[in-house]
């Protein structure tokens, strides 16, 4: 039985791939870092049915030895490191702990793999943000980066370190260059799930408003569930190397207001309003990807429309907040 370790397990993408990567018959580890709020952790696990069946083990990124203590423990053959302090809001307040935790944490995890399993294949989770101000319309593995965050910045760093491993040490790292990707179990301060969440909170009459900062931003989004596929596509291939992952469409969040508050026979025009202090020091205004490679060498393609995913969040979030006012 193939075994996966995987960092940042609790976290959307890390609760898609745990699923994932059982139905293909792995033992999925989990990293685990300490938290007072235990009784939350592993709620993404339990919405998908699948929390018995992941071994959650603990470990910090940002701490070497408990990486190696974990990689030694679970002798795992694939590492996907999703572990990250991933809101670009809030990289701009916490720009330090970002860096440690998304940049230098990958680094730890790449020594860690050197030093105590140097055999096991290693994904990265790199981001589109690192296009930042993108001097291409569609972007690709070859275009330049040029990072608007101190989250894109810690995003590039980890995603040099994991080339760098490759070239220095001939180390199975892939770099996953990523695109928005969205889900039911997307982060509620993520503007996807902010606003179907708000559409569902207007509808039920909890709530009138939905304040939003930017929006003429444009994403390409995609839906997660799609693009935790990739990820395992990518250590499948006889060598290492780095992919965009994106759908190729781009929308902006004003549009993506419309579908949701649509989906809901309500109109955004009526709740949206500008809220104070969401405009970001440094936009990334435009992004649109082009995975022509990861179609060519994956066979990788999305199945999951826009329209059908902003329908499955709206449906989620008026299922979650029926059944707190039932509660
Ligand atoms: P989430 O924010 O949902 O999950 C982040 C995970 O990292 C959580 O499990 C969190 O644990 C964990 N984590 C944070 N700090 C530490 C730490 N110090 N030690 C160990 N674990 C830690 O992210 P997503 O699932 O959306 O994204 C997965 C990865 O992909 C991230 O690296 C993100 O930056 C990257 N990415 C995401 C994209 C997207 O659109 N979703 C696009 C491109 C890249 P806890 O539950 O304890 O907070
Ligand atoms: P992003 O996602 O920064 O692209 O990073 P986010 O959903 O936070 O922002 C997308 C765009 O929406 C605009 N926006 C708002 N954003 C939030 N969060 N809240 C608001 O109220 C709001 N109003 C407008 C933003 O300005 C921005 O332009 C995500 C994360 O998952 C990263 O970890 C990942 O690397 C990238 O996607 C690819």
């Amino acid at each position: 039985m193939p075994s996966c370790l995987i960092t940042g397990v609790t976290g959307q993408d890390g609760a898609y791939l745990s699923r994932f990567l059982l139905g293909q018959g792995y033992r999925v580890f989990g990293l685990l870092r300490r938290s007072a709020s235990s009784d939350v952790v592993g709620e993404r696990l339990d919405w998908l049915g699948i929390r018995d069946r992941v071994t959650l083990v603990d470990g910090n990124l940002v701490d070497l030895s408990s990486l190696i203590r974990a990689v030694r423990d679970c002798e795992p053959d694939e590492v996907y490191n999703l572990a990250a302090q991933s809101f670009v809001a809030a990289s701009w307040r916490q720009p330090l702990l970002t860096g440690q935790v998304t940049g230098l944490g990958a680094a730890n995890m790449l020594e860690a793999l050197r030093i105590a399993r140097p055999q096991a294949r290693f994904y990265q989770a790199s981001s589109s943000e690192m296009f930042g101000q993108a001097r291409a319309p569609r972007q690709n593995e070859t275009t330049p980066f040029h990072p608007r965050s101190p989250y894109a910045a810690a995003k590039l760093y980890a995603h040099w370190m994991t080339v760098n491993h490759r070239e220095s040490f001939g180390a199975f790292a892939c770099s996953g260059i990523l695109f928005n990707h969205e889900s039911p179990l997307r982060g509620i301060e993520f503007v996807t799930r902010k606003i179907t969440d708000g559409v569902a909170r207007i509808k039920l009459g909890l709530a009138r408003e939905l304040p939003l900062g930017n929006l003429e931003a444009r994403r390409d989004w995609g839906h997660a569930r799609d693009y935790v596929r990739a990820m395992w596509l990518m250590l499948r291939q006889d060598a290492p190397d780095d992919y965009v992952i994106a759908t190729g469409r781009t929308t902006s969040i004003r549009e993506f207001c419309r579908l949701a508050f649509y989906y809901a026979q309500l109109s955004h025009e009526d709740h949206v309003v500008a809220g104070p202090g969401l405009l970001r020091p440094a936009e990334v205004d435009v992004l649109q990807g082009d995975a022509a490679k990861a179609r060519r060498v994956l066979g990788w393609e999305p199945t999951i429309s826009l329209e059908d995913m902003v329908a499955e969040m709206v449906e989620a979030d008026l299922a979650r907040h029926r059944a707190r006012m039932r509660a």
